[in-house]
This record gives C-alpha cells, sequence and structure tokens, in this order.
C-alpha cells in the first residue's frame, strides 16, 4: 500500500505549505452544484476531497467517486461517518479514533469490524485522531456519537487529547468543530494544539469566509476543510484556496 498522501501532506509540513480541502457529502451535494464545485475545485488547485458525511443516506457513495473522478484527478480521501462508508473508488481513507470522546465503540470498536476489508483494499489508509470541540450547536456527530466535544475554550484539553493521539502513534489530528458549526476552531486552541504535536493538524467546521480559513492555517493549521460554505456557494473555492495557499511559514 502507498502512503502517497501521507508523505505529500508530511512533506508540504515540513515545508510550511498549506493544503486546501472541500469537504463533499454525497447526501447534501445538489448535481447542479457538484459540476461547478469540480471546475472551480480545479482552477483552484484544491488539495484533495474529503468525501463523507455523519449520515449518508441515499446511498450515493460510489456514484459522488466515480463521477468525481470523471471529471478530475485531485485525490479522493474518504472522511467516514461510519463504517459502511467505504468504497474502493476513493484513494485513500482517513482511519478515524474519535479521541475526544469515550466511546469505546468509535475508538477502536468500530475499528475491529472494519480492519480485514480496510487490510485487503487497495485504500491507503491514514490513522486519524479525530476530536471534536464545541462549536456552539449540537451536531450530527456528537449526537450520533453519543459523546460530548471538548469544551471551546479549553485549549488544555485539546493539546492533552492530541499530544496523548499522537503518542499512540496516529498518524493525523483532525480538530472539528462540526458540520455547519456556529463557532468554528478558535485560533488559540489550534495555535495550543499545533505547537505540541508534530503531525499534521486538519480544522474544519464552520469555516465560512477566507479570512478565517487564512488566520487557521497562520495559526498553525495544516490542512484547512470547508463544507457547508462552499455548497452554499461555490465560487469561495477560489478566494479559499488562495488564502490557504498563500501562506509558506518561514519564507
Ligand atoms: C465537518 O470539518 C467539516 O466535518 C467541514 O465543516 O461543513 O462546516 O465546513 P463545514
Amino acid at each position: 500500500m502507498t502512503q502517497q498522501i501521507y508523505q505529500s501532506l508530511q512533506t508540504a509540513k515540513n515545508q510550511g505549505e498549506k493544503k486546501f480541502v472541500v469537504l463533499i457529502d454525497p447526501d447534501k451535494i445538489r448535481l447542479g452544484n457538484m459540476n461547478k464545485v469540480l471546475e472551480l475545485a480545479v482552477k483552484a488547485k484544491v488539495d484533495y476531497f474529503f468525501i463523507g458525511g455523519s449520515l449518508i443516506v441515499n446511498n450515493m457513495l460510489d456514484q459522488c467517486l466515480t463521477s468525481i473522478r470523471e471529471r478530475c484527478d485531485i485525490p479522493m480521501v474518504l472522511f467516514p461517518g461510519n463504517s459502511f462508508q467505504l468504497s474502493y473508488r476513493a484513494d485513500a481513507i482517513l482511519f478515524l479514533s474519535l479521541i475526544s470522546g469515550r466511546n469505546a465503540d468509535l475508538l477502536i470498536g468500530k475499528h475491529v469490524v472494519s480492519a480485514p476489508y480496510l487490510k485487503m483494499s487497495p485504500l491507503e489508509i491514514i490513522s486519524t485522531g479525530y476530536m471534536l470541540v464545541d462549536g456552539g450547536v449540537p451536531t450530527t456527530v456528537s449526537y450520533m456519537s453519543n459523546t460530548q466535544p471538548i469544551p471551546a475554550n479549553k485549549d488544555d484539553v485539546a493539546l492533552c487529547t492530541a499530544m496523548a493521539g499522537e503518542l499512540l502513534g496516529l498518524k493525523m489530528m483532525y480538530m472539528d468543530a462540526g458540520s455547519g458549526a456556529a463557532n468554528p476552531v478558535s485560533t488559540s486552541m489550534i495555535e495550543t494544539v499545533s505547537s505540541g504535536i508534530q503531525i499534521p493538524l486538519i480544522v474544519g467546521g464552520g469555516i465560512r469566509t477566507p479570512e478565517k480559513a487564512l488566520a487557521n492555517a497562520k495559526a498553525g493549521a495544516d490542512v484547512i476543510v470547508v463544507g457547508n460554505a462552499i455548497e452554499e456557494e461555490p465560487e469561495l473555492i477560489l478566494e479559499m484556496a488562495e488564502a490557504v495557499h498563500s501562506i509558506r511559514v518561514g519564507v
């Protein structure tokens, strides 16, 4: 199994470059919007697509992956909300452990069930510590996972959680305020966590403006993920990608 995507993330981190990711939820994206999003993503040099959602009710995952691949080469990374959201048509999968919560099933249980399938798959598997941070509104993820997010002002709790995940051998951290969060993860929490870990840090949830995307990247996020805002206004892709890609730390 190659580690192409992970290696490219690590190289970018070492060089102080930032990556911009568009989250596509196969349940929510409208077909008309999808074509527009893909066209703009190519133009904006979006680095990756994350594909997933906490429910996926319409069984469109395979179709969504196929239609993206027909139109562009941007790598597709599964961001699964549950163990049914697997497909060999993607390039990689975030093998998520919900380390902000204390639900054993989402820390290791589901992983035991899906491990044999993943071992056989051609997917690049990237073990990722998933940290839900309170975004001001109850999110689908916190309800479905039956876990409490990390309080938004507890930077130290987030830091210790991320450090523990790194020490356990997880290869990336994903701090997420949840899709459609009213309050995205604060720059202060991003600074605190990024300064305490060496692995790539992904940040998403409730990012609605290029300014916030830029501020997060400056604060230490290596990868910025945006979903909702782009579903509503696809043109935002251009400005957001430009803002994130404009950063070269140490140059
Ligand atoms: C959610 O981080 C992602 O898991 C993206 O959130 O849809 O609010 O951009 P938004």
